[in-house]
């Protein structure tokens, strides 16, 4: 089978190694050849929230018919970002992972941990089998994988660790090690994960675990040495996932009535150390 890969960042490059042992891998990266990826049965997409409809948009007229498309990306907009840029009637599948990469000066990428990859299509969407052909890829190629159905509450798992440990550890400049090591880092990260969860609660939303605190410090823990995609970002001067983690947070938290002051101090920073 070929699997396609968009995006060629640190999450991207940790999935195409891994990947690349035990299946055909094409990556396409910015400004690449779109029809690289025309044979591909399964494209994950790898780029940030932000890029997701400029960079799958040259892939319109390329992919297959039955291609499915799977977003390892954060936030809970990745389906809508994927039709506008593709069209409607795509095969859609949703792989929210805790896998952390960083990627060093020298340009290596090393995986900063273990993480789980969750494998499911979105609600209201037709079955498809390619979930569990992803799924059995990932473990294949040595990634812990699960399937989910619905996946959305497992979206939203993700949203709330990345909501709090994101921003922690981008505007402390630290590995996520700083979340469990640093008692000021640990109070404010619970804030925000409790934050989170109680608009994914005011959401209709029930957490694939019962304490957000606890989960947030378990994959700190599991991803100790990695820096965190928002730090990252900062430390490259590129625009950071804030708007689509802590922003989305805030966002649902007024339209749904829950206040959300943690998140919202977190998004007012980061914007200003991006400079935004
Ligand atoms: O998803 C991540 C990120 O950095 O965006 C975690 C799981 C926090 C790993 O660093």
């Amino acid at each position: 089978m070929t699997i396609g890969i968009v995006g060629a960042g640190a999450l991207g490059t940790l999935f195409a190694d891994a990947l690349g042992k035990v299946a055909r891998v094409e990556t396409l990266r910015r400004g690449g050849d779109p029809t690289r990826l025309s044979a591909a049965r399964i494209v994950l997409v790898a780029v940030k929230t932000y890029d997701t409809v400029a960079a799958l948009r040259p892939l319109r007229d390329v992919l297959a018919t039955g291609a499915a498309i799977a977003s390892l990306q954060n936030g809970l907009l990745q389906v809508g970002h994927i039709e506008t840029a593709l069209g409607p009637g795509r095969t859609i599948l949703l792989a929210p992972t805790t896998e952390g990469a960083t990627r060093h000066a020298d340009g290596t990428v090393r995986r900063g941990g273990f993480g789980l990859t969750t494998v499911g299509t979105p609600a209201g969407s037709a079955g498809t089998d390619l979930g569990d052909a992803l799924a059995d890829l990932f473990r294949a190629a040595g990634l812990a994988a699960a399937v989910a159905d619905p996946i959305e509450p497992h979206l939203w798992a993700k949203l709330v660790v990345n909501a709090a440990i994101n921003p922690v550890t981008a505007l402390a400049g630290r590995t996520n090690a700083h979340v469990l090591d640093h008692a000021p880092a640990s109070v404010r990260a619970a804030l925000l994960a409790r934050e989170a969860a109680a608009v994914a609660a005011a959401a209709g939303v029930a957490l694939p675990y019962a304490d957000p605190v606890e989960r947030v410090l378990d994959v700190a823990r599991a991803t100790a040495s990695n820096r965190s995609s928002m730090l990252q970002d900062l430390d490259r001067g590129r625009p950071t996932e804030i708007e689509a983690i802590n922003g989305e947070i805030v966002r649902l938290g007024r339209s749904l009535g829950v206040p959300t002051p943690e998140n919202e101090r977190a998004l007012d920073e980061v914007r200003r150390a991006a400079g935004a």
